[in-house]
């Protein structure tokens, strides 16, 4: 079995991996030169723990090879970004390119593969495209798409052992398709046609959108209440069908705050509730920053001078130097743009440096600082001691116990 993934990328690449690891013999295709080179090095381009090893492994055994073009194989994996275009809409350009990429190397017997995040109707709009330029493989190919859905930080455990939900366009493609993850995934993989499984990944990001905006919007509602929305969350949670998860300074990564508008933008009338939590998690950020500024005047006000603010993460979530569409990034700039005069010293502990923010070591930032907003609940900042004598703005719950 020889299979070709087209795209290189945070989910690409560790499932051409794992893919290799389990005896089929890959070729990763990315349009990027110097991610073609590095991999083909043993080089991880992107950042995932234990990956590099699992990389040099098949790299030296010969199982996986990059490249900028495509080779003849038996199955073909579409695995590039679905980007926005104008306002939210999900441009599908990159799916499109790739799979016009490959066309000319389909024969029959064939399988073919979207794992990009899709709006719903795209695997049907590429098997367009592919029977137009090729008409005498009208079912003599098998077309499927089957997301990933995989936590950034423990890729290697859950590309094997998540369930899969796998949406032929006919029957016998879904069949073709699970008899491929069934190569390497121990997980239950789940049979549905391709619209379902579309919309199946879009609406797993999107339900823990909007939990997490209910969960933001509490705290919001708490800050006026004059409640710990933290221990609220804890005890409501204490109900045997309640389960409501953490607040904090928005949604970020390039999954949660970006599939929801795959929704939105094919389904305006009808996705209410989906766009509210989007509007809810963006504002979030925006009322994070408003509070440091408010901090900050009031602080100026009661002690004539300027204070030291430190700004207390900058990565999307917890543990992980990973800065994509990170609420914590936003919230600095703002703030740095607001209080020019202030000394606001930026901190993120697994990240060396940065070409936009000086950093700040945590522990000499913590110190210096008159008011410190937690951003992050990095590990580092759970061991810092609750200072009396500083104004702590908690949005993460580093003091939450
Ligand atoms: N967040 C909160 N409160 C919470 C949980 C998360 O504010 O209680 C925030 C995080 O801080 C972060 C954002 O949400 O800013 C997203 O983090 P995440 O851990 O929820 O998810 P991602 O983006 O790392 O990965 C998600 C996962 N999807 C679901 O959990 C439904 C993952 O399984 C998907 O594979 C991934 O998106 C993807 O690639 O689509």
């Amino acid at each position: 079995m020889k299979a070709c993934f087209m795209g290189l990328g945070y989910i690409g690449l560790p499932t051409a991996i794992i893919a290799a690891k389990h005896g089929i013999k890959i070729v990763g295709v990315d349009i990027n030169p110097q991610v073609v080179e590095m991999t083909n090095q043993g080089k991880l381009h992107i950042i995932e723990p234990g990956m590099e090893e699992l990389l040099q492994e098949v790299v030296n055994r010969g199982t996986l090879k990059a490249s900028i073009t495509p080779e003849e194989s038996d199955a073909y994996f579409i695995v590039v970004p679905t980007p926005f275009k104008g306002n939210h809409e999900p441009d599908t350009s990159y799916v499109e390119a790739a799979t016009r990429t490959v066309i000319p190397y389909l024969k029959e017997g064939d399988l073919f593969v979207i794992e990009s995040t899709s709006p719903v109707g795209t695997t049907e709009m590429m098997t367009k495209i592919i029977f137009d330029e090729r008409p005498e493989l009208k079912d003599k190919i098998y077309i499927a798409y089957c997301p990933e859905r995989v936590l950034p930080g423990n890729v290697i455990h859950e590309l094997v052992h998540n369930d899969r939900v796998i949406g032929g366009i006919t029957s016998q493609s879904t069949e073709k398709a699970m008899e491929f993850y069934s190569r390497f995934v121990q997980g239950t993989l789940h049979k549905t046609n391709a619209r379902t499984a579309e919309m199946c990944k879009l609406t797993e990001n999107s339900s823990r959108d909007v939990q997490i905006a209910f969960a933001n919007e509490l705290s919001v509602i708490c800050d006026k209440a004059n409640i710990n929305v933290w221990e609220l969350i804890n005890l409501a949670n204490k109900h045997p069908r309640v389960s409501i998860l953490q607040p904090g300074c928005g949604v970020g990564g390039h999954c949660i705050a970006v599939d929801p508008y795959f929704i939105t933008a094919d389904f305006p009338m009808e996705s209410q509730i989906i766009a509210k939590a989007r509007e809810i998690n963006n504002y979030k950020a925006f009322w994070c920053a408003e509070k440091v500024e408010n901090a900050m005047l009031r602080f100026e006000l009661q002690y004539h001078r300027t204070p030291v603010i430190a700004m207390m993460g900058l990565a999307f979530k917890p543990d992980i130097d990973d800065l994509r569409e990170a609420p914590a990034k936003y919230i600095t700039t703002k703030v740095m743009q607001s209080c020019n005069n202030a000394d606001i010293l930026v901190v993120e502990p697994n990240v060396q440096e940065h070409k936009v923010f000086k950093l700040t070591a945590y522990l000499e930032a913590y110190e210096k600082a008159d008011i410190v907003a937690f951003l992050v609940a990095h590990k580092e900042f759970k061991s810092l001691p609750y200072r009396e004598d500083k104004v702590i703005l908690d949005f993460c719950g580093i003091y939450k116990k």
